[in-house]
């Protein structure tokens, strides 16, 4: 086995003797009654990490008979848990939350894990083995977290001939040939890494619902009662993506408009049948009328009437229905300085506030335009009051790097969730209105476009196992900082060593900066070759039809999206914020081209030019990866494995690659403008 494959399961046997003795005095004995299959989760992987982490055989008994142990139990199920567990009030857990604790009585002493779920249990389970691979004391725990986001999903976007769009670590792990692959092992593993973040919802197949994949719900239904199966094990839900055409598609109708009787009823019928085979199916999520997906418009139907009567077929069963709000105009005219697709989804979905079901949540990209390196954050966030709502990232990384560059996407998305709407004043911020705190709605949270594939170490790049890691643990607990989360993946993933966890620390968190500081600068965006989005292309899309452009000319560069002169999208956010975007003066320089078409010759707050900051800060990028690289062949001894020959291979390839995203913007600009850079450095 490749040794990326376990990535932060890795369980490897401490070597500090002293620590292995005070575990294996805990850990040799397992009071558990696992009575359920995903209790029978929890018992193989408590098991099988303390044998592989202190090479110890490890006693499973009913009830307690040694002096020192480790119980796990339901709140409920046994007198002595029921005794320590007593003063926790169920709802401080909640469905999913857990307690792990030391006990010390004169008799016994233990380390309790309980939960008034399985799947609490489950998480109590894999946050206890957390402790262990990273070394903490166990001796004076008292442990009780509950998970702050309802849905913590993660959105693959794979295709059933095995492709993933927007992948960047090979083949799709579900499927083959319009078939499930024969890897139920690797689904399950993949499962067991999802469920030790917390994740409890899985959409397995991609938002753009092909021919085939229409299938899913009827003539394949049973490939989604299988991966159900695997993944109900591990305490998650399985969603399906649906075409909103499906009731053509499928042969039966001539329409799919969601006011007529008939359709609904067919959908009522797939929705039975799914039901009746998977009792536990979570929902259906939706592209509709987006990128030239089926939707109600065709109709004269808006929005809130197709998602409202596929969730009405849904409530009955529990289920949900998650509407995307990626909505916008993909055949615009470059020519036509008006038009702004960083408007239409707040322009499409905020008039609409109120009129959707309760069992409805949109889910909404992070930032307006297409998780690009740097955008605003949505106005949509704080836009809808009386609307469920979660929150949509990118974990693949289809902007920054595909994998191939190092970037670490923990500070942007912590950027994102604690950016302040102040849509019920100040600290109202992303985090808390995509938990439905702010606005008390239970149906809320994160959902990540998954990063994974079938590369031996699921990310292609070693290090882009982070970003899954952290996406989880943030879907968990969107306070845990982006250097905890870092500290926490590295000790696990690679070592304890002090060497190790500063090294790649500091490349984690310098590396989104310095992707950005080579590629689309000041918050402009794009820039790519078109279609595959990777490498340079300053007008790849300038004169497209997709809504994404950056105007530059010999004087100028920069979207002008003011009230005053421009677009007008600077006034679709509260007040406070409004007013920040709309002048170039108290606008955040890192947006600065987001919102305002400025000279080149403006001055920035460090005193240099537009155009004398987009050379140096790609100069200065390509200088940066030479640093990454430095510091990751420190670590050649200390890393031993096939990982350290791997990352640096991708290393290489980005600092190849930052030269070529340097001198491709540099020399554009300069061929542009004809300004030459202050320091006389080569441009081409
Ligand atoms: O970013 C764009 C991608 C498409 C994707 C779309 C979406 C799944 O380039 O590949 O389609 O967004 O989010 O729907």
């Amino acid at each position: 086995r490749d040794a990326g494959y376990r990535c932060w399961l890795r369980y490897e046997q401490i070597r500090d003797e002293k620590l292995l003795e005070e575990y294996r005095t805990w850990c040799a004995s397992v009071v558990f009654r696992p009575g359920t299959p995903v209790l029978c989760s929890a018992k193989e992987e408590l098991i099988g990490a303390i044998k592989s982490l202190l090479a110890v055989e490890v006693a499973l008994s009913a009830s307690p008979n040694r002096d020192k142990f480790i119980m796990v139990g339901k709140i409920g199920s046994h007198s002595v848990i029921d005794c320590e567990t007593g003063g926790i009030e169920a709802e401080r857990l909640g469905s999913q939350g857990f307690v792990v604790k030391t006990v010390k009585k004169p008799e016994y002493q233990f380390i309790l894990i309980a939960a008034g779920s399985d799947q609490g249990i489950l998480y109590g389970v894999f946050h206890f083995l957390r402790l262990l691979q990273m070394q903490r004391e166990i001796g004076n725990l008292n442990i009780h977290e509950a998970p702050v986001n309802p849905l913590r999903m993660i959105d693959h976007w794979d295709n059933l001939d095995g492709t993933v769009e927007r992948g960047y670590a090979g083949k799709s792990i579900f499927y083959e040939q319009n078939h499930l692959r024969d890897t139920g092992h690797r689904i399950r593993d993949y499962a067991r890494l999802l469920a030790s973040l917390g994740i409890n919802a899985v959409v397995i197949n991609n938002v753009n619902v092909h021919r085939e994949e229409t299938g899913l719900i009827r003539g394949r239904l049973s490939m989604v009662v299988k991966m159900a199966g695997i993944f109900r094990n591990y305490g998650m839900k399985v969603f399906l993506s649906i075409n909103f055409a499906a009731p053509i598609e499928l042969g039966d109708f001539a329409t799919a408009d969601p006011l007529d009787g008939e359709v609904k009823e067919w959908w009522r019928k797939q929705v039975q049948e799914i039901y009746r085979r998977i009792p536990d199916f979570g929902g259906f999520l939706v592209k509709a009328d987006s990128e030239h997906r089926p939707g109600p418009f065709t109709y004269h139907r808006n929005h809130a009437e197709g998602a409202n009567m596929l969730a009405e077929v849904l409530k009955p069963f529990g289920g949900l229905l998650i509407w995307r709000c990626f909505v916008y105009n993909c055949t615009q005219d470059w020519r036509d300085q008006t038009t702004d697709r960083a408007k239409a989804a707040y322009d499409n979905f905020q008039p609409l506030d109120d009129l959707f079901q309760e069992n409805v949540i949109l889910q909404i990209k992070n930032g307006p335009m297409d998780f690009q390196v740097r955008e605003p954050v949505s106005p949509l966030f704080g836009g809808m009051e009386r609307t469920n709502q979660m929150i949509e990232l990118q974990i693949t990384q289809e902007y920054t790097g595909q994998q191939r560059h190092l970037c670490y996407l923990v500070p942007q998305w912590k950027e994102i969730l604690d950016f302040d709407t102040y849509a019920r004043g100040e600290g109202s911020t992303v985090k808390k209105i995509v938990s439905g705190g702010l606005f008390q709605r239970k149906n809320a949270g994160f959902a990540g476009v998954a990063n994974i594939g079938d590369d031996p170490n699921w990310t292609g790049h070693d290090l882009a196992q982070a970003n899954l890691y952290g996406f989880g643990r943030l879907a968990w607990n969107p306070d845990l900082t982006a250097a905890e989360l870092a500290e926490e993946w590295i000790r696990m993933s690679f070592s304890n060593d002090q060497t190790v966890i500063d090294a790649i620390s500091s490349m984690l968190h310098t590396s989104w900066q310095i992707y950005e500081s080579y590629t689309a600068p000041l918050g402009i965006g794009w820039m790519v070759n078109p279609n595959y989005h990777y490498g340079p292309n300053v007008d790849g899309y300038e004169y497209s039809r997709w809504g994404t452009y950056h105007r530059a000319d010999s004087k100028g560069i920069g979207i002008d999206r003011t009230v005053k002169s421009g677009t007008g999208f600077a006034g679709q956010y509260q007040a406070k914020n409004a007013l920040m975007y709309e002048s170039s003066a108290s606008c955040p320089e890192e947006l600065l081209l987001f919102f305002h078409h400025v000279p080149y010759f403006q001055r920035l707050k460090s005193g240099e030019t537009v155009i004398q900051h987009i050379y140096n800060t790609h100069f200065d990028g390509v200088e940066k990866v030479t640093e990454l690289k430095e510091k990751w062949l420190q670590l050649q001894n200390l890393i031993g494995d096939e990982r350290f020959a791997r990352v640096l291979a991708r290393l290489d390839e980005q600092l190849e690659h930052a030269k070529e995203w340097r001198d491709v913007i540099n020399s554009y600009f300069y061929r542009k403008t004809g300004i030459p850079d202050e320091l006389g450095r080569k441009i081409f």
